[in-house]
């Protein structure tokens, strides 16, 4: 049977109520359209303090910006766990920063440019969901080819024609989620993530706004000869808002960008062309680790840093003790071109039609539902609008028949 997605109901009732299904196709299906994917503008940014506070204005909204240095190969990844800082997973911070920075930049902006923007803007979320409706397709495919698939939950909520999705974190979900990012089997894994990005990253250049053409900073010697190495807080983030679009959607996305080239000019204003994405990797060792690489791990990495115009994806190769082994980065634009033609090959105009198609059918459902005249008769209050929950299963579920499908 085909592969499929579906998206479902109110939530001011609890009681679920199906509006739609919607089928996602296997990827052939997408492979003959095109659809336009405008090179995302950075607009503004904003950063999380180390007690996870929100900075937006123009004196704090980079304090948790950090650069590049490179690390030492055979960094000791373990090095700080004990000392971590972990945010509390347990709150649903859901679109809230984002929509707090956009209020922020366009009320800081005089000539009403930023407003206008806003107003014609048609779909406004984090760059994670954007993901998860690209990859859609090929958690489908995966599926199809006996390979562990995943699906999501997100909330849709329509106003003036502005669609806005954010992940649906019911609090057991965090929870558990919370839980296990802690002190589950995956805990230092995850942390071997963050470890990396202390190695990789360091928030004072050596240059300076004064002297911006000072060479970049030294290379890290690990945390026994240099305390360049801070231990992690995963409360910091810096996180830059992009204006682009999708087959023609205006769209704003917000970001989590781990670090800039140490050649970057922040005198000129933020460009993505700096933006670097850090990722962590076990060492391949085998043809099934190398195509595993490029049909999960390169195809996620290229969609999220595709999303947001980060031309740099670099891989820190570690061992499964967590010694950092290997470094390599690539052209986020040739990761295609590296698994083309290959029997694992992905395609990302199949990734944008199916996301394009996805989001397509969320907005006229969304529409049509509060339309509707029966909608008036529920206890909506007119002044917060109804939230809709989107639900994935690349699985086949009693709903959607005997393939996966996305719900409303
Ligand atoms: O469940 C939520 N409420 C989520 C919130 C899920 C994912 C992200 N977020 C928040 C982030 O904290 C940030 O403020 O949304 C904002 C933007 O995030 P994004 O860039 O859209 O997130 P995504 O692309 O999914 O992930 C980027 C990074 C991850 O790095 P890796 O290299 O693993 O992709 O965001 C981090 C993580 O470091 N991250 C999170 N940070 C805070 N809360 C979360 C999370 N739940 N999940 C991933
Ligand atoms: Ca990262």
């Amino acid at each position: 049977a085909a592969p499929a997605a579906t998206l479902v109901e109110t939530l001011k009732s609890d009681q679920a109520r199906t509006l739609a299904s919607h089928q996602v196709h296997e990827p052939s299906h997408y492979s003959h359209r095109v659809t336009p994917f405008q090179q995302p503008l950075h607009l503004t940014s904003f950063s999380y303090s180390p007690t996870r506070q929100l900075l937006l204005d123009s004196h704090n909204r980079d304090d948790s910006l950090s650069y590049y240095r490179e690390p030492r190969l055979g960094s000791d990844l373990n090095h700080g766990f004990d000392r971590a800082v972990w945010r509390d997973g347990t709150v649903d911070e859901g679109l809230d920063a984002l929509l707090d920075t956009l209020d922020h930049w366009a009320r800081s902006d005089p000539s009403g440019a930023a407003a206008d923007l806003l107003a014609k803007t048609a779909l406004i979320t984090w760059r994670g969901m954007l993901t998860k409706l690209m990859l859609a397709v090929y958690e489908c495919d995966n599926l199809a080819h006996g390979r562990r698939a995943d699906g999501w939950e997100m909330n849709a909520m329509l106003v003036e024609d502005c669609l806005y999705l954010e992940e649906s974190n019911p609090p057991a979900k965090l929870a558990a989620k919370a839980e296990s990012e802690r002190s589950g089997p995956g805990a230092l894994p995850s942390y071997y993530g963050y470890s990396f990005e202390a190695y990789c990253t360091t928030s004072a250049p050596s240059r300076t706004l004064s002297n911006p053409h000072a060479p970049p900073p030294p290379p890290s010697r690990g945390p026994d000869e240099d305390d360049g190495f801070s231990v992690p807080n995963t409360n910091v983030q810096w996180c830059s808002v992009v204006k682009t679009s999708l087959g023609g959607c205006r769209t704003i996305v917000g970001g989590e960008v781990d670090c800039l080239r140490p050649t970057a000019d922040m005198t000129r204003g933020v460009s993505t062309n700096d933006f670097i994405e850090l990722k962590t990797n076990l060492v391949i060792q085998s043809l099934r680790d190398e195509i595993n690489f490029e049909r999960q791990k390169l195809l996620k990495h290229y969609v999220q840093s595709f999303l947001l115009g980060v031309p740099t994806v670099t891989v820190g190769f570690r061992t499964r003790q967590g010694q950092l082994a290997n470094l390599q980065s690539f052209n986020t634009l040739d990761l295609p071109r590296m698994v083309r033609g290959k029997p694992h090959a992905w395609d990302p105009s199949v990734c944008l039609t199916s996301a394009h198609d996805l989001l397509d059918f969320i907005r006229r459902t969304v529409a049509a539902a509060m339309s509707a005249p029966a909608n008036s008769s529920e206890s909506t209050s007119p002044s917060s609008p109804p939230v809709f929950r989107i639900s994935f299963s690349p699985h086949a579920t009693p709903s959607s028949g005997s393939f996966p499908t996305v719900t409303i």
